[in-house]
């Protein structure tokens, strides 16, 4: 696929752990699971999803600027620094394409440190509360927004 056309799928922090603890909250599908739905979703439009995760603040920074030359999309769960990481938030402010902030749970059903995202104003849009199965409905929108 030709420059910028992707779709970058960053996960943030324990998000590796999905499936594997607290089912009640995020289920019981693993995050290959969710990679391979959403790979599914990119591939019947034509695109590229390009799948990260990683536990460290900086390294979500590199790849958001990665994506400024790769990728028409991100698609975001950033876990607890969606909360926290300024740093996250300008990378994203320097992204010219769609940004799309997803949560499996809601976080304003939560404690209250979940109530602020630092995300939430660079996102082109936000889903929240759908569990797992949002995200390759996700992918999907994303991929109309596209065109
Ligand atoms: O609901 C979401 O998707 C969250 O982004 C998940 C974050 C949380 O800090 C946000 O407030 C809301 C936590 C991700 C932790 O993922 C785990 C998955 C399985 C087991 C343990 C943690």
């Amino acid at each position: 696929m030709s420059a910028k056309q992707k779709i970058m799928l960053i996960h943030g922090p324990n998000l590796n752990l999905l499936g594997k603890r607290e089912p009640e909250i995020y289920g019981a599908d693993t995050l290959a699971d969710v990679e391979g739905w959403c790979r599914e979703a990119g591939a019947d439009a034509g695109r590229d999803v390009d799948c990260r995760q990683s536990n460290h603040e900086g390294e979500i920074v590199t790849w958001i600027h990665e994506a400024r030359d790769t990728a028409a999309a991100i698609v975001i769960n950033a876990g607890a620094y969606t909360h926290t990481s300024i740093a996250i938030h300008d990378a994203l402010r320097a992204f010219e394409g769609v940004i799309v902030e997803l949560h499996i749970s809601n976080p304003h059903l939560r404690e209250s440190f979940r109530h602020v995202s630092h995300i939430g104003p660079t996102a082109t849009a936000q889903v929240a509360g759908f569990g797992v199965k949002a995200y390759p409905k996700a992918i999907s929108a994303v991929c109309r927004m596209l065109g």
